[in-house]
């Protein structure tokens, strides 16, 4: 990483030099007018910080208050789970799940990855913590199959989407004409859904060739069918997210299906997030799937108090959206998050050097984290209250006394 590169935004920026447009259409896209993306990246200049003076931070631990995953973190971040990783480096998922093993923190994977699951728990080791799944319509056995493989592989955990009954408006990504490169597969389905034609995909095309590749594909009838990263297909047939979703049927099958510890991702309702527990789930993540699925919904920071009220304690509250800085780690912490978790940061580090990318916005993020955390007089992650982040309005109420 060239050396005046220092933030996350230098990366990003970097990293759009080169990315091919299609995969910068995909990767920014989201529903509609983008409302909630920009909000997801707004919410977080809206908390102030009242820092604590001389509390000698000379040595500060960052690692989470419990184990997640039953196990210890080097600090309270992940990987989400995002589709397709090929599309940004070569090495795709099995180089960021790498690069979260060297640093040891979480990685969830995507169904629709561009290796299988086995492949990239060989790569990651413990840090590849969780499949991600979306329910098929009318194809709960492939699901099934997936919940098995993550069993024998060693996953802990199955990530249950459940913000998808159906793709989201997303017009943009219609526009650009998104599809798949035809090298590419969905390596966990068989060929009929996306999977392997080929299994020497590692030694097929190099870095500087990939580009290239995806610029010059064009596949203008697979163009609709392959606009989601869950409704994809090379041959006709499609794997549909199932509409008819639902916490009694579901939870109960997924239960009765798996050992592994369930995760809801998607909630941003506190009612929802009863519903996860009353139905047996281990964890919640609150998300909006990175703005991609409903336009002008709230961003996932504005609705965590509430959850983590309701939720009380019961099981962990992750949160994921807009994660950019270590101070916006730090403020979702405060606002109750036990851990966060970041999707596109991995892209721009995928892009701009594969395993060796991801690793430096893993560091970088912890390097910020660790003097945000020592500026605010927090020796570790337990000393961050609620009372240290504030909003504008909180801190002017009662003649600016209010908060303290
Ligand atoms: N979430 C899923 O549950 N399943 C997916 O397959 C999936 N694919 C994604 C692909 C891309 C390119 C992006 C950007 C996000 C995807 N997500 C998916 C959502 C992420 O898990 C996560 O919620 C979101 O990216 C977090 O917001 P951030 O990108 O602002 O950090």
């Amino acid at each position: 990483i060239p050396r005046e590169i220092l933030s996350l935004k230098d990366l990003e920026a970097k990293c759009l030099e080169t990315m091919a447009p299609m995969v910068r259409d995909y990767l920014y896209d989201g529903a509609e007018e983008g409302h909630t993306i920009r909000e997801n990246l707004e919410v977080w200049d809206r908390w102030l910080v009242i820092p604590r003076m001389m509390r000698d931070t000379s040595n500060v631990n960052l690692t989470p208050r419990t184990h997640q995953f039953n196990q210890s973190w080097s600090l309270p971040l992940g990987i989400a789970p995002s589709a397709m990783q090929q599309l940004a480096h070569p090495f795709g998922e099995k180089a960021t799940a790498a690069a979260a093993r060297s640093m040891n923190i979480p990685f969830g994977l995507s169904t629709f990855s561009n290796y299988t699951i086995e492949e990239v728990k060989d790569a990651g080791g413990d840090s590849v913590v969780g499949l991600q799944m979306y329910l098929l319509e009318g194809r709960r056995d492939l699901n099934i199959e997936l919940v098995k493989r993550a069993e024998a592989a060693g996953y802990k955990a199955i990530v249950l989407t459940v913000d998808s009954p159906v793709p989201g408006n997303r017009p943009g990504l219609i526009k650009s004409n998104f599809v798949m490169p035809k090298h590419m597969r969905f390596r966990n389905f068989s060929e009929d859904f996306g999977g392997p034609l080929d299994q020497a995909q590692d030694t097929q095309f190099n870095d500087d060739s990939v580009t290239a590749k995806i610029a010059n594909s064009s596949n203008p009838d697979s163009a609709a069918a392959c606009r989601q990263e869950q409704t994809t297909t090379s041959r006709g047939n499609q794997l549909i997210v199932d509409p008819s979703i639902n916490w009694e049927r579901d939870m109960t099958w997924l239960r009765e299906h798996t050992s592994l510890e369930i995760w809801v991702k998607g909630v941003l309702h506190p009612l929802d997030a009863e519903e996860a527990i009353a139905h047996g789930a281990n964890g919640i993540m609150v998300s909006n799937h990175g703005g991609r699925q409903l336009d002008t919904c709230v961003s996932a920071l504005d609705v965590l108090p509430a959850i983590v009220k309701q939720v009380n304690g019961r099981v962990p509250v992750h949160l994921d959206g807009g994660i950019r800085r270590g101070g916006d780690i730090f403020k979702a912490l405060a606002l109750g998050a036990d851990f966060v978790w970041i999707g596109r940061p991995v892209w721009w580090g995928l892009e701009v050097a594969g395993e060796e990318g991801v690793r430096w916005v893993i560091q970088t993020l912890k390097r910020e984290f660790e003097v945000v955390m020592k500026l605010m007089g927090c020796r570790h992650v337990g000393e961050i209250k609620r009372e240290m982040v504030v909003t504008k309005n909180g801190l002017l109420s009662m003649g600016g006394t209010g908060v303290f």
